[in-house]
């Protein structure tokens, strides 16, 4: 019987998801909409702001410049790009770029002959994606380190970096023999820090010779070994169902607090 882990990844968030909603802002046309002109009907044109993109997708740090692009004309067809204002509710810093992610309207608006014009804009600024915290999660340097596996009470198993077929290296545990209390083999990843004003998300593809529940523990191992051996990060234990066929599992928390030396442990 074996398991294969094809792919692990552990990543922080900075902050807690926005509580921003998704913006409601039609994605219909974004031309220009107006008040009614006036009695200014002696005009040749209708003054037109032109938009290119008017869903624009941010990430934090980047420069809000909500007028990249877009021209306008005026009464006589002429260039009046430079009346654009833009109005919004954007946070950026002193430079000028976006500090909080979110979803967020704005609007381009100038003023000819006395009437306003305007323009939508949905602009989505989203998080800085976070580093992964394990290294050689893909386990494309053809070993498992720094992945390693502990075999007690009775259990065998073997530990190595094999292809699954499709030039994918992927880390397979060999199980020959089960420990008699169920705690190993066990796949473990020792030595992490987990803050616990952070959410975490785990990422991993599994799958194995027969449908098994993998466990997952993340928390630390007690070294050296003493009881109680292991003290979770959160109370939350989670299970896997791996089937024959690789699946992508995801589990996002929040540790009850903070450790400095964690490991991912048991996956038996
Ligand atoms: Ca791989």
């Amino acid at each position: 019987m074996s398991m294969i882990l094809a792919a692990v990844t552990l990543v922080g968030c900075t902050d807690l998801p926005s509580s921003s909603q998704p913006s409601s802002t039609s994605q219909e046309d974004s031309s220009t909409s107006s008040e009614e002109p006036s009695s200014s009907s002696s005009s040749a044109y209708t003054p037109v702001i032109n938009v290119p993109n008017s869903e624009i997708v941010l990430t934090v740090g980047d420069h809000l410049d909500l007028l990249e692009g877009v021209t306008a004309t005026g009464t006589q067809n002429e260039d009046v790009t430079s009346h654009l204002e833009v109005i919004h509710q954007i946070p950026v810093d002193d430079n000028g770029c976006v500090t909080t992610s979110g979803s967020y309207t704005a609007q381009i608006f100038m003023e000819i002959l006395s009437v306003d014009y305007f323009a939508d804009l949905s602009v989505t600024v989203n998080e800085v994606p976070m580093p992964d915290i394990l290294t050689n999660g893909d386990f494309e340097t053809g070993t498992v380190t720094p992945f390693s596996k502990s075999d007690f009470e009775g259990a065998g198993s073997t530990l190595e970096v094999v292809d699954d077929g499709a030039s994918n290296k992927v880390m397979q545990l060999v199980i020959n023999a089960v420990s008699w209390n169920a705690a190993s083999p066990r796949v473990e990843y020792i030595g992490f820090s987990l803050d616990s004003t952070k959410i975490y998300e785990l990422s991993f593809d599994a799958y194995a010779l027969e449908a098994r529940t993998l466990h997952v523990q993340i928390g630390e191992l007690v070294v050296p070994a003493a009881d109680p051996w292991f003290m979770a990060a959160l109370s939350e234990t989670r299970y896997f169902n791996m089937t024959t066929e690789k699946q992508t599992f995801t589990w996002s928390f929040q540790p009850d607090g903070s450790i400095a030396s964690a490991d991912l442990a048991n996956l038996s």
